[in-house]
């Protein structure tokens, strides 16, 4: 099974998305998603100018020998643009195997350690009768557990609420800031730390008390807080019992989490932005966290999040996997399939996609009572419709990022 093609696929149904598409000479075709939000041709030109040449005529069997040759080869190691790119090309390989094997995926990963995975979804509101709308949206569409993002009084943005307005002005369609919007440059927001923390435990509050204690509820951080600032908020929302606080710090500086977990025990969760296991040494060693949010996508795919997964599972941290609408259905494809072969499956991040997406991108994998399972074709079970594709070119995006009140920029 060698390969013969391999094509680089850039596409922006909603929004962009990069996938690669090898072909081997018995004419089996295997994706990879490659998708890097805001930054997406930098992942373009990585596979297409340094490592499609390279593709051509290896064995499409050998999946671990081909991710060591592409780490190790390149000399310079890691990286969101480098693993984005070696993920595409592990999660192809896999694809192409698990079909080359008449299975699906997760098969070849051990098999199905469960029946199916527990998901959650963006609740948010500029307001808390906005949020508790958005709460009930989510229950209605069979979410059972979910994430509460709320507007801080006093500031016009805050991260992760949906808005219908972009840098281009009124869209008139619902727009969830997370994916980078569609516009020639990034968005200023706003942000102030002190009223976020005075604001923040008093919506949980509202939350428990309108939905009551047993829904699993997470909140993300976005990296804003100080450490010592971390600490407190972990132990305000302490009575709320989260499912976990999220990317409470900059991660970067793991030691930092020593602090936090000093202070806390509500549940941490990090990883999004994190692409090796390097990234977490201290974090799982020191059991620091209680879940890995790195995407199969921004890890350099299967094998290496199996990797780190496994690791983790040493010290009982749970996956919590990054599934945002800015990986793709292939890259939620592949991150279902090792969700249900692991061990210390934890949730599973799901926003769902637009229906220009899903036309793109022909998926097999079902959504049942707020449990996501990949489906049972052979491969990661994700077609590419690449007349579909080709309608809709790529557009630039970014990003929005946060000043503070005198003009600081801060964490986004
Ligand atoms: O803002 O993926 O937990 N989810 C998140 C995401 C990120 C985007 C950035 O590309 O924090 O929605
Ligand atoms: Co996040």
């Amino acid at each position: 099974m060698k390969i013969d093609k391999a094509e680089v696929i850039v596409t922006s149904p909603d929004r962009n998305f990069v996938t690669l598409k090898l072909t081997t000479d018995d004419g089996l075709t295997g994706l990879g998603d490659a998708t890097l939000n805001g930054r997406e041709l930098s992942v373009v030109s990585y596979l297409a100018d340094h490592v499609v040449p390279l593709l051509i005529g290896r064995d499409a069997h050998n999946i671990e020998d081909t991710w060591q040759f592409l780490y190790r080869s390149a000399y310079w190691r890691r990286g969101p643009v480098t693993m984005a790119a070696i993920a595409a090309v592990d999660v192809a390989l896999w694809d192409l195997k698990a079909k080359a094997a008449g299975m699906p995926l997760y098969q070849l990963l051990g098999g199905a350690s469960r029946t199916g995975l527990l998901a959650y979804g963006h609740a948010s509101g500029k307001d808390i009768p906005e949020l508790f709308d958005s709460v009930r949206s989510h229950l209605d569409q069979g979410y059972r557990a979910i994430r509460i993002q709320t507007g801080v009084p006093g500031l016009r943005a805050i991260y992760g609420v949906a808005s219908n307005v972009t840098s281009a002005g009124n869209t008139g369609k619902r727009y969830d800031h997370e994916p980078a919007q569609r516009a020639p440059l990034p968005v200023e927001e706003d942000w102030d730390t002190r009223a976020y923390l005075t604001h923040l435990p008093g919506v949980f509050e509202a939350v428990r008390n309108e939905f009551g204690p047993s829904i699993p509820l997470l909140h993300d951080g976005h990296h804003r807080m100080t450490p010592i600032q971390a600490a407190k908020l972990g132990k305000a929302l302490e009575p709320y019992d989260l499912f976990w606080l999220e990317d409470c710090t900059p991660a970067e500086n793991q030691a930092a989490l020593r602090l936090v977990r000093q202070h806390t025990t509500t549940p941490l969760a990090i990883g999004e932005v994190f692409n090796t296991v390097w990234d977490y040494q201290t974090l799982i060693t020191e059991q620091l966290i209680d879940y890995v949010r790195s995407a199969v996508t921004h890890t350099g795919g299967v094998t290496a999040l199996k990797k780190i997964l496994e690791f983790a599972a040493q010290y009982q941290i749970k996956s919590g996997m990054h599934g945002p609408t800015d990986i793709s259905p292939v890259g939620m494809a592949a991150a279902m399939h090792l969700g249900l072969a692991i061990h210390n499956f934890g949730i599973q991040e799901y926003m769902k996609h637009g229906e220009a997406t899903n036309r793109v991108f022909e998926q097999s994998f079902s959504w049942n009572d707020g449990m996501l399972h990949p489906g049972d074709q052979p491969g990661i079970g994700v077609e590419l419709k690449v007349d579909e594709a080709g309608k809709y070119p790529y557009q630039t995006a970014y990003l929005p990022y946060n000043r503070l009140a005198d003009g600081t920029v801060h964490d986004w």
